[in-house]
């Protein structure tokens, strides 16, 4: 380390409990060798630095003010743009405990790979120290963490997706207890490039990528990976779903919790607005989350939750005011934008928005349609959710909101109906296990291929699918009262390849029915996949529907569940004596159920 770098120079606590810390920053220091450390305290005058410094060096480029005040476009390494699954691994001293939904490695292997990696890599870079709270700050579900990085654009994101700073600080020197993240970008090249977790060391060790998700490790690496292995020895679930308030004409707020995999409408869902009719009504959204659910039984025995997260970091292309009016007003300002298109006029542009055409694309250059895209189709806002115009009061309870319907739904060209209920928790869990979707840009790898996701958790469960299924089952014990499992699919397609559910606002037509199966005043019809609504037992009013779309949203297409149910069947096999005997019991009584 450079010896002119002092360690402790920022906060020097000798005999508190943010000894470890210090500790383990020097360790960090003396291996990676900084020219300079900065303990980030989340102060606008360190946000107002630190952005001056980005933009005078090019890490940020400026938008135009008078459209986008405090707003900024960060372009990427052109091959750093999503997330990386093959680069990603758990590594327990077990193989099996991180199952075969997990790449994995031996901790000590990996540290030492890791460590290489790692050695010398801040030489002439600042190190910045983030502490940061994951949830309210004084909420007992909330978890802090401390990211060590030498990248200003992470500072920046984290401070608008976490608590970060001076209060996250004061909670771990209360707890004493903190997930240790270590992040550089390293060289950015996609051959030196790891995504480590240690769950049994609260340790997170990422080199070689600036992107989100593989760099913001208080979000899938923390949020997800590290916390949902926490919660399972804890009797909590870290889950990867928006979390949503919906409000009747009576003032009564049902909070939904639903499971889609990445770009899949998860911030769509949570920042809905309601259809002209309900809205005349007195119907309201509220959102809470956008992307990750902690929740846990409450004493009088129903689900509490709270999103961890303080900002979104979504997918901006598709984003417009027809889609997502409260998403647009929400990143309208204090916004950073990564990797979309910019118009003459120094806006930001994607697909979707609306019908200009960008001057440049999210690689810098001239906007030329045969070089595909202007926007990258994994391009990403980041704000903070305060800014959300429907953002719930309830997003800051300590305490969280109750969940009353959990839904769980992919993206499905064919089969999947619009909508169907689980008939109980354990037929729910299956619903979930058994999830399907087809991929997206926001991981690297082909687009559109149908891959089983269990709860859209596919590329974030920090331990084995068996033993995830068998925590989930576990909550149905005595005094439970546990929410309805729904599943949805908005993606079903026509014979022309056409959507047939025009989704979106018009989406809560759906949430309200599973709210009235929750308070038992809707009707369903019994199939072996489940409770199935009829067309009439949805409020349809100012909908169009197809004959066609009617019968396939509705249906249920008995051969094709029984196809289906095979690969399930197959599917939960891959897991071997570990999977639970319960979920293999219920496939095979529905099984049963579709034989001819
Ligand atoms: C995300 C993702 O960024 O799921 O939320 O990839
Ligand atoms: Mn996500």
């Amino acid at each position: 380390m450079n010896a002119a770098v002092d360690v402790f120079k920022r906060n020097d606590f000798p005999g508190s409990s943010l000894d470890a810390l210090n500790a383990w920053v020097a360790e960090v220091a003396a291996l990676t060798q900084p020219d300079d450390i900065h303990w980030c305290d989340g102060s606008d005058a360190e946000n107002a630095r630190l952005t001056k410094q980005m933009l005078a060096d090019g890490t940020l480029l400026p938008l135009n003010p008078e459209t986008h005040p405090h707003s900024w476009l960060h372009r990427s390494s052109p091959s750093d743009v999503a997330r990386v699954e093959h680069l990603t691994f758990v590594c327990t001293a077990q193989q099996e405990d991180a199952g075969p939904n997990n790449h994995w490695m031996a901790p000590a292997e990996a540290h030492a790979k890791m460590d290489a990696l790692f050695a010398g890599c801040m030489r002439g870079r600042t190190l910045y120290v983030i502490p940061y709270c994951m949830g309210p700050i004084d909420s007992p579900l909330s978890r802090c963490g401390v990211e060590i990085t030498d990248s200003p654009y992470v500072v920046a994101n984290m401070r608008i997706m976490t608590r970060m700073g001076a209060p996250a600080l004061a909670r771990i020197e209360r707890e004493g207890t903190f997930v240790k993240g270590l992040h550089s970008t390293g060289e950015l090249d996609p051959d030196r490039r790891f995504i480590m977790h240690f769950p049994d060391e609260l340790t997170i060790k990422s080199f070689g990528s600036g992107y989100g998700g593989n760099a913001l490790l208080g979000k899938k690496c923390h949020a997800l990976r590290i916390a949902s292995h926490q919660a399972r020895s804890e009797g909590w679930l870290a889950e990867h779903m928006l979390i949503v308030g919906i409000e009747n004409p009576q003032g009564e707020t049902h909070y939904i919790a639903a499971a889609f995999p990445s770009a899949c409408g998860k911030t769509n869902l949570a920042m809905l607005i309601p259809p002209e009719g309900y809205r005349q009504a007195g119907w309201k959204v509220w959102t809470v989350g956008d992307d990750i659910c902690w929740m846990r039984p409450g004493a009088d025995g129903r689900l509490y939750a709270i999103n961890p997260e303080a900002g979104f970091f979504g997918v901006a292309p598709g984003t417009s005011d027809s889609s997502n009016p409260n998403a647009l007003a929400t990143i309208s300002h204090h916004t950073i934008f990564t990797n979309v298109a910019v118009t003459d006029e120094q806006e930001p542009w994607w697909e979707g928005l609306d019908s200009r055409t960008p001057s440049l694309d999210w690689q810098g250059r001239p906007y030329d349609a045969a070089n595909g895209p202007a926007a990258h189709p994994n391009s990403r806002f980041t704000v903070s959710a305060r800014q959300c115009p429907s953002y719930s009061a309830k997003a800051e309870d300590p305490q969280g909101v109750p969940i009353s319907a959990i839904v769980f739904g992919g993206r499905r060209a064919s089969l999947v109906p619009l909508v169907f209920e689980a008939r109980d928790w354990t037929h729910g869990v299956l619903v979930g296990a058994a999830m399907g979707s087809e991929t997206t840009a926001a991981a690297t790898g082909a687009v559109g291929v149908m891959r089983r996701d269990p709860m859209a958790m596919k590329p974030f469960c920090g331990y084995n699918f068996a033993d995830y299924f068998a925590h989930w089952l576990s909550f149905d014990g005595a005094g439970a009262k546990l929410p309805k499992i729904f599943h949805v699919n908005w993606f079903r397609k026509g014979g022309d390849g056409k959507f047939l559910w025009p989704g979106f606002g018009e989406n809560l037509r759906v949430l309200e029915w599973m709210i009235r199966r929750v308070e038992g005043t809707a009707d369903a019809v019994d199939t072996p996949i489940g409770h199935l609504p009829r067309a009439e037992d949805l409020n349809l009013d100012g909908v169009a529907l197809s004959d066609e779309a009617h019968d396939l949203l509705f249906g249920f297409e008995r051969a094709g569940w029984q196809a289906e149910f095979a690969s399930i069947g197959e599917y939960l096999e891959e897991f071997g004596a570990r999977t639970p005997q319960a979920l293999k019991d219920e496939q095979q009584r529905i099984a049963a159920r579709l034989a001819p």
